[in-house]
């Protein structure tokens, strides 16, 4: 029996009973990460009417929770009429069709992952954005089709939270042949996606412009500091995974040297690995950066764990060797204790408040200087001709002094590495002793 609801015209919010339990493995406590859980379930439109946490050596194979606690999952299922069931952890395909035969028709049975895929179907908005989500989406399915099939038959519209997969199929007529073949349909075409977003990143790379990615846990304030960088619009609100898209900026340094800033998806703690496998395009954006920021949020209390969940992100992506400069934003919420806590613990940081627009100077200056930073003096004679050289050396290169002479463009110029390896044909001994003192200073 449905609990009543009145009539309204705002969307019925499922009620939802959290399940954690404590394996004693991870960094982050239970209650943490359940926290963390409720607001992920609050974001995809659920109503948390309760939390359950066990502590286990090891889950249960059968039920991943002992027998004792399913039973008062149960019952409370009922007191409270709860609609969905969500587990902090992966549930084995067999647990999790085990668990909703025992909890009943119609209560759904999800975990993390299913939420977390569920929330990026929702917030996805481009097209390569909505194949990534439908690949892991499917791969998720695929293994569970079963369970999935059996509790579907006879309840075509049920709707709500972990029954989006699909986009618009009817998932009646899915069978593991079909996910197949869509999810090889899927690579393909993200495939695709990915060597023409190649092109385009190339092209960026040969205009020699120095790349700039903002990366950071989710909700950490990435897309207000690109709003507030480069004036860009791009969506930032107070909920998790409101981007999902990159979406990349062009900036001028004061120095006249032009930067790319790409604000990208966030990461979380237990980030789906197929995520991370069907993300990998727009994840290759962060790989090509010649600077990462790594955005944090320093009012949250569990900012050194969300630092350590990224950096383990960025590993698994391969991008742990890019420069790293950590930016701790929501400065103006850091109270003044804290700030100088934060600020001993992390004295090569740079804090802003990107809400606020302080401490973008102090950042631009820091990005100056990483972009300045290996880079070598040189004086090049780039001829006429050269026409895309020279806007590379006027865009990626601080220029010191400029002639145009007979022979073309004579430059003393700064350049990072890469660049100095496409400069090297033209190098001009002797102009670089005349570059002047304390170039490649202070911005501010
Ligand atoms: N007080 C304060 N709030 C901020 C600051 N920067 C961002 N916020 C708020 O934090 C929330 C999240 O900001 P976003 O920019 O959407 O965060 P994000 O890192 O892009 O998040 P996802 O795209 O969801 O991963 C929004 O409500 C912002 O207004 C800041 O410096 N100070
Ligand atoms: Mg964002």
């Amino acid at each position: 029996m449905g609990r009543f609801r009145p009539r309204s015209t705002a969307p019925v919010r499922e009620r939802a009973i959290l399940v954690g339990v404590d394996l004693g493995r991870s960094e982050w406590s239970c209650e943490e990460s359940l926290a963390e859980l409720a607001r992920l379930a609050e974001t995809d439109g659920a109503e948390v009417v309760l939390t359950l946490s066990q502590r286990l050596d090891a889950p249960v194979p059968k039920t991943f929770i002992g027998k004792g606690k399913v039973e008062e999952l149960c019952s409370y299922v009922r007191s409270l009429d709860a609609d969905v069931v969500i587990f902090d952890d992966e549930l084995s395909p067999s647990q999790q069709a085990n668990l909703e035969k025992i909890v009943g028709e119609p209560v759904k049975i999800i975990d993390r992952t299913a939420l977390i895929l569920d929330i990026f179907g929702v917030h996805a908005r481009t097209h390569e954005g909505r194949l990534q989500v439908q690949l892991a989406q499917l791969q998720y399915v695929l293994p569970r089709l079963r369970g999935m099939w059996s509790h579907l038959v006879g309840e075509q519209t049920r709707g709500g939270i972990g029954s989006r997969f699909g986009q618009g199929e009817s998932q009646l007529e899915v069978d593991r042949r079909l996910v197949r073949s869509r999810i090889s349909t899927l690579r393909r075409e993200l495939e695709r996606l990915e060597r023409r977003r190649g092109v385009q990143s190339k092209a960026r790379w040969d205009s020699g412009v120095y790349r700039v990615a903002l990366v950071g846990y989710t909700n950490a304030g990435k897309s207000t500091l690109l709003n507030c960088l480069t004036g860009a619009c791009v969506y930032a609100k107070d909920e998790l995974f409101a981007t999902l898209d990159p979406t990349t900026r062009a900036l001028d340094l004061d120095e006249g040297r032009k930067i790319t800033v790409t604000d990208t998806v966030g990461f979380i703690q237990k980030l789906p690995t197929m995520l991370v496998e069907s993300f990998k395009s727009t994840l290759a954006e962060v790989r090509a950066a010649d600077l990462v920021l790594l955005v944090v949020d320093a009012s949250d209390p569990h900012r050194e764990l969300e630092i350590r969940a990224v950096r383990s992100v960025l590993a698994d992506i391969g991008a742990e060797g890019i420069r790293c400069v950590t930016v701790l934003n929501k400065w103006d919420l850091v109270g003044a204790e804290e700030r100088h806590e934060l600020m001993s613990s992390h004295p090569d940081a740079v804090p802003v408040s990107a809400l606020e627009g302080t401490g973008t100077r102090g950042l631009l200056y820091r990005v100056a200087r990483e972009a300045a930073e290996g880079s070598v003096a040189m004086s090049v004679l780039v001829p006429y001709e050269k026409g895309l050289l020279m806007k590379m050396v006027h865009e990626r290169c601080q220029v010191m002094r400029e002639t145009y002479v007979q022979g073309g463009l004579l430059a003393t110029v700064r350049a990072d590495e890469r660049m100095a390896r496409t400069l090297a044909p033209y190098v001009v001994e002797d102009e670089a002793e005349a570059e002047p003192e304390g170039a490649g200073g202070p911005l501010a």
